[in-house]
């Protein structure tokens, strides 16, 4: 936040249904985990949700059927943005924590999951975007770390209430190639760095800044629609569908 507006992509995340008791109220509602994305061209390789545990979200009327789940503060940001039902009031159905929402089952747009789970990372921030990211370990080092500490520690699962099958079956997608670092440039650099867990923040800085430029100016898309394709031209194509077929919003703040 500041003076330069950031614009996201916020990816529509749907929550199938039967919900959970807390969110029972919700029932009959289209209710989605709304990601803020600045990378909308690297959906396909999802392979799970990322919420902070201990954060504190609530479930808000976007308009007469769809329901976000998100931080307050972004749902405030988006009734100043025709996206909440009462124009810059938004109506929260019920309160939830990280916590709560860490098990649900999610279809999200263009991922080759069918089924993707929402998970606990612990460097998600809830004054950025709407406080609920979609990972994509294949291009992300934050996603990548935090998706293998979960698949290489039972007792962090443990901690979180996090079921096996939500975490272990989910394979790293390849679907950009990296001019320096390879298919999965997010694995690469975090085995080459030697980067021990989503703590290491230093090293995830430095990863970061490695990968990205060269993934984003360089890099070719090697799945979906827009196979061959460079991914800053396929970026505003995809991003485009997904805004036609309302599978997205854009969010800015
Ligand atoms: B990006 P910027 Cl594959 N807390 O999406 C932590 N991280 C957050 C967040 C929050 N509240 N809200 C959004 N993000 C992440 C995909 C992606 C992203 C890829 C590669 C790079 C990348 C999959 N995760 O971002 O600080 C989201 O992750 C590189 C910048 O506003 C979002 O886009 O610049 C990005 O950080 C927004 O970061």
């Amino acid at each position: 936040e500041g003076v330069n507006p950031q614009e996201y992509t916020l990816i529509k995340m749907e929550v199938v249904s039967p919900f959970p008791s807390k969110m029972s109220v919700l029932e009959g509602k289209k209710v989605y985990l709304a990601a803020a994305t600045l990378r909308p061209e690297t959906m396909y390789g999802q392979t799970n949700c990322w919420v902070l545990p201990d954060g504190k979200y609530g479930a808000f009327e976007i308009n007469d059927t769809d329901v976000f789940v998100m931080t307050r503060r972004a749902a405030l940001n988006c009734a100043y943005q025709n996206l909440s039902r009462v124009s810059e009031s938004p109506t929260c159905l019920v309160e939830l924590t990280g916590q709560d929402l860490i098990g649900l089952p999610l279809r999200s747009p263009l991922a080759f999951n069918d089924i993707i789970y929402t998970l606990p990372m612990l460097s998600v921030l809830t004054d950025k975007g709407t406080g609920v990211v979609t990972s994509v370990p294949s291009d992300s080092p934050d996603d990548y770390m935090a998706l293998h500490d979960l698949k290489a520690k039972p007792a962090f699962r443990a901690k979180y209430g996090v079921k096996d099958e939500w975490v272990l079956p989910f394979e790293i997608i390849p679907i950009i190639h990296h001019p320096d670092f390879g298919d999965k440039s997010a694995e690469k650099i975090c085995i080459d760095m030697k980067i021990a867990s989503q703590n290491d923040k230093d090293k995830l800085v430095m990863a970061k800044e490695k990968i990205y430029k060269g993934g984003f100016y360089e890099g070719t898309m090697i799945a979906g629609e827009f196979t061959g394709m460079k991914v800053q031209e396929a970026k505003s194509l995809i991003r485009n569908q997904l805004l036609q077929l309302e599978q997205a919003v854009v969010y800015s703040e």
